[in-house]
């Protein structure tokens, strides 16, 4: 397999200028016809100006080609399993004007495609998926970004009883019969775009339909989601979300909607969530469709922040697109920092989405930077580009856009975003074009922030403080490391509090890091303050407390800090992370058998005062009251026993449920009687309904989490099956069951347990979704034996590993069970490596993610360490592998 590197951009010494397509799709086998238009593009330098059009061997069968109509003979260009080569010697010298046309037939099967990229099909249904390098699957064609050309028109043919809808990029012009039976639809896209956003879908789906007006344009769009016609009735929520996305981007980013049609489409197979090509959005079902009976809270809210997402892109990733797959944080980072947003504006609580969103950076992408994966948010290289979908490119992408916004602040930010599009609509880009528009814009030097683009791995902040009666000031010393041997220039967030009022005497201001170490000065201060920093998680780095020259017991001080701050602070996140700080620390405590009273002793304070406030926002009291993850947890160790943590985060759940039993049952049943009251049987989906559910939810697992006893595990098992019986939507429902799963012993807890099961299974009535759900809660239990059981559920005749959402549900479900997935025999490894060799027959870029889940090996000891590394072995002598795969594997064993 070959590596490509970031610094071998070559620009292309040919373009397709406009393509016309046509698609003849027919059982078994489907032809395909492009016609491309070539212009002369930019002599490379390197000598080599012959066209290469991208095609993979193993899904194209070449049947003709000709060049400016006439036949080309095997002898005047070359095939190889990676493409076609025209000569330059056959085409216009690359100065001219002159153009050239090249029309290929080529042959697939989409229904033998299993790897979900390119034409495949999904159920009775046909689409395509070309990110990142689809469409070389479908034809013969330069298959990157910065090609953007106009698809002018794409036919479409197919059996008109079985595929009566036929969708494509852009605006339909036209439609017709051909005889009885077979029908057609041409599609023509005005804005240039490059391959991987081309997409067709052919199938019998049902719709539903709106329509938005632009502003200030005043265009009429005409909005349609469709679906198998199964789903259809869950489709309402995302159509909600699309229109309030198209409202947000006008008025947060004056973005308006550019064409008169917005079509969406549902499938069962796809590799990832959702997919922004031109006007024809594809998305995974498990990210759009949604009733209260068949998704969380959770659904509903991914659901809207995807539709956004997906939105968003038609500017960010678009219309402005990435010059090379190297830039992809260009569109990704920014589009997701861009849906956080219209998701908290959303939610109406900025410090709920911070705190969920910087959870999700810590346990997944700072697990990636610890590992033999960890690269820049713009890679230097790569085997399989698809493998760079990552949470580094994705989320910690997004935290440098937060971090622009910080530096520069909203007015400033708008004007980089303005001036970024008034200078590259319609191009192809890199990341340095983004951070000169946001430099030019606001007048400012932003080259030291261009390290943020090179450097991997999670830096680290240390900070110490003083503070000096005499001169009334207090001074706060920061020091930075990172993987780049020069400093970043980090934004840091400070707030001061009085030490003994608690009162805030220096509001939030952002210090501007660059230095390797930097003291800055707080002056006119009466008396000594405790600071807040890093508010708001205003950069992506582990922050750390000095411990140099102190006096006494370091560590004691900083937990009175974080008490005190846990009490106190005014920013939201800070609050919250104070408190996650001092039960962190206990678990830890716990887990290494220290003492542990003085902790102990805050976080119940802490946890008291959480649990008897009224009237907070109800997310932010079940975020305070929940301990901090096992992922979040490991990530603050070097090596990681996940069986030890695991029973050291569950001591301290008990201990904390113990403490509070009798308040924590109180305000169960106190929520369970207002949600009752509300005079409906309709699920409400507001922030405080939600916020209700998520607390309730929270509270019910501390009381479940008590089952020593019989008598206790009788209670418990009660508790849970009563609420599981009574839910009236899947929130409640998946929460009770999760507890459930867990439960062990007598006669009457298993019949609970088996009867929700059961019920659980019965009541899904074959929606894959929800058997997903089934799947996982059961991969997720903690149960000694839930391995046999997940292997016995491989058997399943609803399992399958081709479809990657049941993949998930169970496989990788199991694989993040870390307390089993890690059991000591390593047989845990053994089922997960069993599972990649099996799936990477089928669909490479899903055995490669879930053979990320040994690829960490260093951080699990020496025996579990040579365990999976064992498994990593033997994936790595598969023949033949996936090119996908063997990059994986042979990072992890570098
Ligand atoms: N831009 C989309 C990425 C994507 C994708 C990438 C590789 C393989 C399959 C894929 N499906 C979707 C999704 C997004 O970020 O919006
Ligand atoms: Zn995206």
């Amino acid at each position: 397999p070959k590596e490509i590197l970031r610094t071998s951009y070559r620009p292309l010494p040919y373009r397709v200028e406009n393509v016309e397509m046509n698609f003849d799709i027919r059982e078994g086998e489907t032809i395909v016809e492009s016609t491309l238009t070539v212009v002369g593009g930019v002599d490379g330098g390197d000598g080599n100006n012959d066209l290469l059009l991208d095609g993979e061997s193993d899904a194209l069968t070449l049947l003709s080609i000709s060049l400016n109509s006439k036949p080309l003979s095997s002898s005047e260009y070359k095939l190889t399993p990676d493409g076609l080569v025209i000569p330059s010697s056959l085409l216009p010298p690359i100065g001219s004007k002159q153009q050239a046309t090249i029309v290929t037939k080529v042959k697939i099967c989409p229904e033998e495609n299993t790897q979900l990229s390119g034409l495949y099909k999904s159920g009775t249904m046909y689409c395509t998926q070309c990110e990142a390098m689809g469409f070389r699957r479908i034809t013969y064609y330069p298959d990157r970004p910065d090609n953007m050309a106009v698809f002018s028109s794409v036919r479409i043919e197919a059996s008109k009883k079985d595929y009566p809808v036929l969708l494509g990029n852009g605006n339909r012009i036209e439609d017709g019969s051909i005889g009885d039976d077979r029908h057609y639809a041409i599609w023509s896209d005005p804005y240039p775009k490059p391959s991987y956003l081309f997409c067709i879908v052919a199938g019998n789906l049902s719709s539903i339909s709106s329509s938005y007006t632009t502003k200030p344009s005043g265009r009429k769009v005409h909005l349609e989601i469709f679906s198998e016609p199964e789903n259809v009735s869950k489709l309402q929520h995302a159509m909600d979300s699309l229109i309030k996305s198209m409202k947000w981007d006008e008025d947060t980013f004056g973005l308006e909607y550019d064409l008169e049609m917005y079509n969406i489409v549902a499938v069962n197979d796809f590799n990832m969530g959702a997919m922004e090509n031109k006007g024809l959005n594809v998305f995974n079902t498990a990210y759009v469709l949604a009733d209260p009976k068949s998704a969380t809270d959770t659904d509903y809210e991914r659901i809207e922040s995807v539709i956004g997402h997906e939105y968003f892109h038609n500017w960010t990733g678009n219309r402005v697109t990435c010059r090379d797959w190297f830039q992809l944080t260009l569109k990704e980072g920014l589009t997701v920092y861009r849906d956080q947003e219209f998701s908290a504006d959303m939610m109406q609580s900025a410090s709920v989405k911070r705190i969920e969103d910087v959870s999700a950076l810590r346990a997944r992408q700072f697990a990636e930077d610890a590992g033999p994966m960890s690269h820049p948010i713009r890679p230097e290289s790569y085997i399989s580009m698809d493998n760079f979908y990552t949470a580094t490119v994705y989320s910690k992408g997004a935290e440098v856009v937060r971090m622009y916004r910080t530096l520069l602040g909203k007015e400033g930010f708008r004007k980089g975003m303005d001036l970024y599009f008034k200078r590259h609509d319609g191009n192809a880009v890199t990341c340095d074009d983004f951070l000169a528009a946001m430099a030019d814009a606001n007048g400012v030097d932003l080259s030291q922030f261009s390290r943020w683009y090179s450097t991997s791995g999670t830096p680290t902040v240390t900070y110490d403080s003083k503070y000096e009666g005499e001169s009334k000031t207090f001074y706060l010393t920061f020091s930075q490391e990172s993987n780049n041997p020069d400093p970043l220039h980090i934004p840091v967030s400070v707030g001061l509090l009085d030490k003994v009022s608690g009162e805030e005497v220096s509001p939030t201001q952002v210090l501007n890091l660059k230095e390797k170490v930097q003291t800055f000065q707080f002056t006119g201060l009466d008396g000594d303050v405790v600071p807040s920093v890093l508010r708001g998680f205003s950069a992506p780095v582990k922050l750390v407390r000095s411990t140099k020259g102190s006096v006494g017991d370091a560590s004691a001080d900083e937990e009175k800090n974080w008490a005190f701050l846990a009490a106190r602070d005014t920013d939201g996140f800070n609050r919250w992370e104070a408190g996650q700080k001092l039960m962190t620390s206990l678990i830890f405590q716990t887990m290494r058998q220290e003492e542990s009273l003085r902790t102990l002793e805050y976080v119940f304070e802490a946890f008291g005062r959480t649990l008897g406030m009224d009237s907070v926002d109800y997310s932010i009291q079940a975020y305070a009251l929940s301990l901090p993850p096992e992922s979040t947890l490991a990530e603050e160790l070097d090596v990681v026993d996940p069986v030890a943590l695991h029973a050291a985060r569950g001591n301290v759940k008990k201990t904390i449920a113990r403490k509070f039993y009798s308040e924590i049952r109180a305000k169960y049943d106190e929520l369970t009687v207002a949600m009752q009251s509300i005079n409906t049987s309709d699920i409400q989906l507001d922030a405080v309904s939600i916020g209700q559910r998520r607390l309730r939810n929270v509270l019910l697992d501390y009381l479940c989490c008590i089952k020593d006893t019989c008598e206790e595990r009788e209670v418990a098992s009660k508790l849970a099956f009563s609420q599981f019986q009574a839910a009236n939507g899947m929130t409640d429902k998946y929460s009770a069951l999760s507890c459930l799963v867990s439960m062990d012993g007598e006669q009457d807890v298993v019949s609970r347990r088996e009867g929700a099961l059961q019920k659980f299974y019965d009541d899904a009535a074959g929606d894959p979704l929800v058997l997903n759900k089934w799947f996982s809660a059961q991969a997720l239990a903690d149960l000694p034996d839930v391995l046999d059981r997940v292997k016995t559920l491989v058997d399943h005749p609803d399992f399958t590993l081709s479809n990657p959402n049941r993949c998930r549900s169970l496989v990788s479900a199991f694989s993040m069970n870390a307390a089993h997935f890690h059991a000591q025999d390593g047989e845990g490894y053994r089922f997960l490596a069993r599972m990649v060799a099996e799936v990477d027959k089928l669909n490479p870029q899903m055995s490669s993610r879930m053979g990320g889940g040994l690829i960490q090996w260093r951080r699990y000891g020496k025996e579990r360490g040579a365990l999976m590394k064992g498994e990593l072995e033997k994936l790595s002598k598969l023949k033949p592998i996936s090119n996908d795969l063997f990059e994986v594997v042979s990072r992890g064993l570098k």
